[in-house]
């Protein structure tokens, strides 16, 4: 278990204040679909995934990638709880979703990218080392009940 020190809590919490959830999730969500093509199988229920443009207008895509920024926000309200904050959805992507967890740091290292983006002036280097850690963290977690 990482032990956050407060000022990488602050770090954290400080950038995660100023990000909107809607637009960086479905920008993360479309890049994962369109940088890694694989990751489209898991969304044959989206519909048209054609290409990148169709991917970034798609509906499905902004309001999934929204979904799954809204819970990586659940990481950022219980820092020190990550494992058990995500013990179900863990249990969700293994068992009924069959989601490779290599996929899960995918989506962290382009979360990163989309904040840089995003926000790239309050993404100081010290606030990207404390992401970093974050998307690491998640997907340990996330993988938790993989076995
Ligand atoms: Ni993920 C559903 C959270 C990464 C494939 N995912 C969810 C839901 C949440 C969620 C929340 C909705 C659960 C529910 O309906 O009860 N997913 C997260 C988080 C991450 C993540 C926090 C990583 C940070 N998921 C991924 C990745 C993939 C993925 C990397 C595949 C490449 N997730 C899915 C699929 C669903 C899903 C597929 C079901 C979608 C649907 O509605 O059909």
């Amino acid at each position: 278990m990482v032990q956050w020190t407060a000022e990488e809590k602050q770090l954290i919490t400080g950038l995660w204040g100023k990000v909107n959830v809607a637009e960086c999730g479905a920008e993360a969500l479309a890049r994962l679909l369109i940088v890694y093509p694989w990751t489209q199988r898991f969304f044959a229920s989206f519909g048209n995934l054609s290409s990148p443009t169709a991917i970034i207008g798609n509906p499905k895509v902004q309001a999934h990638g929204k979904k799954v920024l809204t819970s990586f926000g659940e990481a950022v309200k219980n820092m020190d709880n990550i494992k058990n904050t995500f013990s179900q959805l863990s249990e969700l992507h293994c068992d009924k979703l069959h989601v490779d967890p290599e996929n899960f740091r995918l989506l962290g290292d382009i979360l990163i990218i989309v904040l840089v983006a995003n926000h790239g002036k309050e993404f100081s280097p010290s606030c990207q080392a404390a992401w970093q850690e974050m998307v690491c963290v998640v997907p340990h977690a996330l993988a938790h009940k993989y076995n």
